[in-house]
């Protein structure tokens, strides 16, 4: 196993590459090149570049007679441009322009070295929260779900609501192009079931995954987040049986997950299945995102910190299923609380601020070590 930690690039971060470098155990940057909108080739030079910079800060420490060295050998994410996800032109291309741009994008980052390509196939939106600045008893912020507020909420209003609190960041999946484009989506979206949302995600692996597998580049699909339909859109990549149902389009074992036990678990009867999850889908699993919520009876949830007792998900578990399993695969924290000074003087992006990740990696490896120690 590789631990991961997720960075948003130079100017797009408040956490730095050093900072990263520090946290014992992280052996993976997990990056993007977050100004491309989905549909778009990503050139090889830009790819080269941002993964110049996560090598460089291992040769720099190397002078110091640091041994241990950052790779970048995941990307989160790749998005995959609507008109895949609709299999029609929307948006001024064509499924099939879009499809030979990703084809090309994870041929490049293929030869570049990387191993693990995440992306999602969520409709419109990526994932959602009410709050990116919850209060928590602790004194800490986390982000949270309030069920009432989406249940009368539009997706105009939210819209609004996300550019007001994400202070001045580009939150992945909300970018600017895609929320202008939303009108033409929404009503692209009208009467298109989950059967039709497993048809267009057939075609698009079978053109893809050929390409992964000569380039050996993983495919890992993100959970949707939260895992239920929001505006009648359909979510296919939300339960433990769709998890099985997406599997099972394509048989390759380049087809895979990035299993978000977060999100998986966001949907309260699903959260005491995370370990069931990663014990069912271990060998198809190329990438993990372990991390904790904790939900309340009126159907909302807060994420927490990351030790087991503080939510819902038992991270105990999940990392002893996947030490028992000996997993050969990345994984990382996720969405950290905000804490200390993240509150105040250094904002970060919600949810990648550097303390409470730094401590989840922490309790992941914790549980690890313990398990394999124990053998
Ligand atoms: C949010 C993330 C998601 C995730 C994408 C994967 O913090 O978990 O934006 O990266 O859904 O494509």
């Amino acid at each position: 196993m590789k631990m991961g930690f997720r960075w948003y690039g130079d100017g797009n971060d408040t956490v730095s590459l050093d900072d990263i470098r520090q946290i014992p155990g992280v052996e993976t940057v997990v990056w993007s090149l977050h100004h491309k909108p989905a549909g778009e080739v990503w050139e090889q030079a830009e790819i080269a570049s941002e993964m110049a910079k996560i090598t460089a800060i291992s040769d720099a420490a190397a002078a110091r007679g640091v041994t241990r060295r950052l790779d970048a050998e995941v990307v989160e994410s790749v998005n995959v441009h609507e008109s895949i996800k609709l299999g029609r032109t929307v948006l001024g291309l064509s499924r099939d322009e879009a499809i030979q741009n990703y084809i090309t994008t994870l041929q490049r980052l293929g030869r570049a070295g990387v191993k693990v390509v995440c992306y999602n196939f969520m409709p419109v939106f990526d994932w959602l929260r009410t709050d990116l600045w919850h209060p928590l008893p602790d004194g800490s912020t986390a982000l949270y779900f309030e069920k009432a507020l989406v249940d009368q909420l539009t997706p105009e209003k939210l819209i609004a609501d996300m550019r007001a609190n994400s202070a001045e960041l580009t939150l992945p999946g909300w970018e600017p192009e895609r929320l202008a484009g939303f009108s033409e989506l929404n009503a692209a979206y009208e009467g298109v079931t989950h059967a039709d949302m497993y048809r267009t995600y057939a075609y698009f692996l079978d053109a893809v995954i050929p390409t992964c597998e000569e380039f050996d580049v993983k495919l890992g699909v993100h959970p949707d987040d939260p895992p239920f339909d929001l505006f009648g859109w359909p979510r296919v990549v939300s339960t433990m049986a769709d998890l099985g149902t997406v599997l099972a389009l394509n048989d390759s074992p380049y087809h895979g997950l990035t299993l978000c036990l977060g999100s998986f678990s966001a949907k309260a009867d699903q959260a005491p299945r995370a370990v069931e999850a990663v014990q069912t889908y271990l060998p198809r699993i190329h990438f993990s995102h372990v991390r904790n919520v904790k939900h309340y009876p009126n159907g909302d949830f807060s994420e927490v910190a990351h030790r087991a007792c503080e939510g819902h998900v038992d991270t105990v578990g999940v990392m002893k299923a996947y030490a028992d399993g000996d997993y050969s695969g990345y994984i990382r924290p996720d969405h950290g609380r905000h804490l200390w000074t993240e509150n105040t003087t250094n904002k970060p992006r919600p949810g990648y601020g550097l303390y409470d990740r730094a401590l989840g990696i922490q309790y992941l490896l914790g549980v690890w070590d313990a398990v394999r120690a124990s053998r």
